[in-house]
């Protein structure tokens, strides 16, 4: 038995579900009194510093758990669960943190992006049952902006190295807490839980630690989700955004299964965008809500969700906010959560009014779960013009011309899955969305979404250049050069596919394959 620290926050149902995934019955905290009597504890923070140490001390779980920790106890904190343990944190400097550990947590100062999202690796400081069985080339799931500066050398567990070297990892007796996330580091991670529970597990040294960690390129298998005409919920694909083949929506699936499939072929993440989201809403039936869970049961990688999240009112006059849809999915098992058509709008009444409410969508979404929990879908379209100074918009001199032999082009953000244009360019959103908040941008592109061209490089780098965030490219891939095409020509972090996957045409291994040695990336 294990018990869970839940205070309210982010996504427990990651941990619950691979902690079972090992073989372990899990309980949740939900008084002082259930931490006292805990035998073993997890604490999985997510969300900001400030607001958890609040919702700790508000829930009175402070003071046992203080003296839980000063118990030696087996204890495993994870990501702000490492943060608590320390006095202070620049994310909130004006609350204090538990003081378990002597030092503070910083906000990283460097040129690389922040949120610091990926697959990293690890540099073992001292031996520790946590490495049982490890060779030292394992990369974990790490997604924040702060990291942790123990005044004492001798807590630090291991190191890993983005702009700067940082502590990942620390334990002192049978506390162990970690920067990254086990519970979504695929295998790697799950090993790393059972090392945990298992107290008589051999205490080593991984036998080959890099010298400098690298953070991997991440390949991200896409699944389009729509009821078909029969009201099946299934994984389809458009051209261009055409699901549509001879009347009928392509049916290329079933969600959980493929999910399924996709990890276990090395998936670093899985995105499911529920594409017809803007005219359902996604609480009303469920169905997304459990290919969620039922994914989150048996994949350990990220899972984002996007289609439909925004603000809503229904028949009764009920009103429902993007951030309550948002929560359901978190969880439900989503790490990230990904808004398209509304950040659009957001984004135009922010250009129009010149200020923004702290209202949207984004904002509240970012202000709860984090900025690394927001993702930025963008489905644009190219509108080629003959110069530059012809639009108001971010135009780019393209090396493909236009019908009309135009040399020059403008993203056009859509909405509602492309169906309609509006009078606002890509760069624009996405810079204006990282104002708002938002962690990251998914840049799809209409014009090459299916077509097995490659990704529209000139677009990731127009977007890539804008913005300090993560950004992932999409739409075109069709083979896996093209991956190596866009990793090594544009600054992407990541690269999204759908269609290839789906046929089967090039699976992800073949993918992680070509790019081995040519690319940093994440072995299975
Ligand atoms: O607007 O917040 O409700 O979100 C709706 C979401 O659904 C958006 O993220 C939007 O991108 C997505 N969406 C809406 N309609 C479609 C459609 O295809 N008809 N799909 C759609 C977007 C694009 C990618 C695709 C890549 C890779 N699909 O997700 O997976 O282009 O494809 P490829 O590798 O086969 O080229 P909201």
């Amino acid at each position: 038995m294990i018990s869970i620290l839940d205070y309210g926050a982010g996504n427990v149902r990651s941990v619950i579900n691979a902690l079972e995934s090992v073989g372990e019955t899990v309980q949740l905290i939900t008084s002082g009194e259930d931490i006292e009597r805990a035998e073993r504890l997890v604490f999985p923070g997510v969300g900001s510093f400030g607001s958890m140490m609040n919702i700790l001390h508000e829930k009175q779980f402070a003071a046992p758990l203080t003296s839980y920790l000063h118990s030696n106890r087996p204890f495993l904190g994870i990501c702000l669960g490492l943060h608590a343990l320390f006095e202070s944190s620049e994310e909130a400097p004006d609350v204090p943190g538990l003081g378990i550990f002597k030092g503070k947590t910083k906000r990283f100062e460097i040129d690389l992006n922040v949120p610091h999202i990926g697959w990293n690796g690890i540099k073992a400081h001292k031996s520790s049952r946590l490495f049982n069985s490890f060779g030292g080339d394992e990369k974990f799931y790490f997604v924040h902006s702060y990291y942790v500066q123990p005044e004492a050398d001798q807590i630090v567990l291991t190191t890993t190295d983005y702009g700067h070297e940082f502590v990942s990892s620390v334990t002192e007796g049978n506390i162990f807490a970690t920067q990254f996330h086990p519970e979504k580091s695929g295998k790697a991670g799950l090993k790393m839980l059972e090392n945990f529970l298992d107290q008589s597990r051999e205490e080593i040294v991984p036998a080959s630690c890099p010298q400098t960690t690298k953070l991997a390129k991440r390949i991200i298998a896409c699944l389009d989700v729509r009821g078909n005409d029969q009201g099946d919920l299934i994984v389809t694909k458009g051209d261009q955004y055409d699901v549509r083949e001879e009347g009928s929506v392509r049916n290329l699936g079933k969600p959980v299964q493929l999910a399924g499939q996709y990890y276990q072929e090395g998936a670093d993440e899985i995105t499911f965008l529920n594409i017809t989201g803007f005219r359902d809403f996604p609480l009303k039936d469920m169905p997304m809500i459990e290919v969620l869970q039922k994914t989150s049961e048996h994949v350990f990688v990220p899972l984002t969700i996007g289609g439909g999240i925004r603000d809503y009112r229904d028949k009764t006059g009920r009103h429902y906010s993007a951030l309550e849809v948002a929560s359901e999915y978190f969880r439900s098992g989503a790490d990230k959560i990904s808004i398209g058509s509304d950040a659009v709008l957001i984004v135009e009444e922010v250009l129009k009014t010149g200020k923004s409410t702290g209202l949207s969508s984004i904002e509240q979404i970012s202000r709860v779960y984090g900025n690394q929990a927001v993702v930025i879908s963008i489905d644009p379209r190219r509108v080629y013009v003959k110069s530059a100074d012809q639009v108001s918009h971010h135009t780019i001199k393209t090396s493909i011309p236009g019908p009309n032999g135009e040399q020059y082009c403008w993203y056009q953000c859509t909405i509602k899955g492309g169906r309609e244009g509006r009078d606002l360019d890509a760069v624009q959103l996405a810079k204006t969305c990282e104002q708002l908040g938002a962690g990251e941008i998914l840049l799809n592109c209409i014009d090459k979404d299916g077509t097995n061209s490659g990704f529209d490089l000139e677009l990731v780098n127009a977007v890539r250049d804008a913005v300090g965030i993560p950004v992932i490219a999409s739409s075109g891939a069709g083979n896996a050069a093209h991956f190596h095409e866009v990793f090594t020509e544009t600054d992407a972090e990541a690269a999204l596919a759908a269609g290839i996957f789906h046929r089967r045409e090039v699976p992800i291994d073949a993918v992680k394959e070509f790019l081995r040695d040519k690319v940093e990336i994440r072995e299975i």
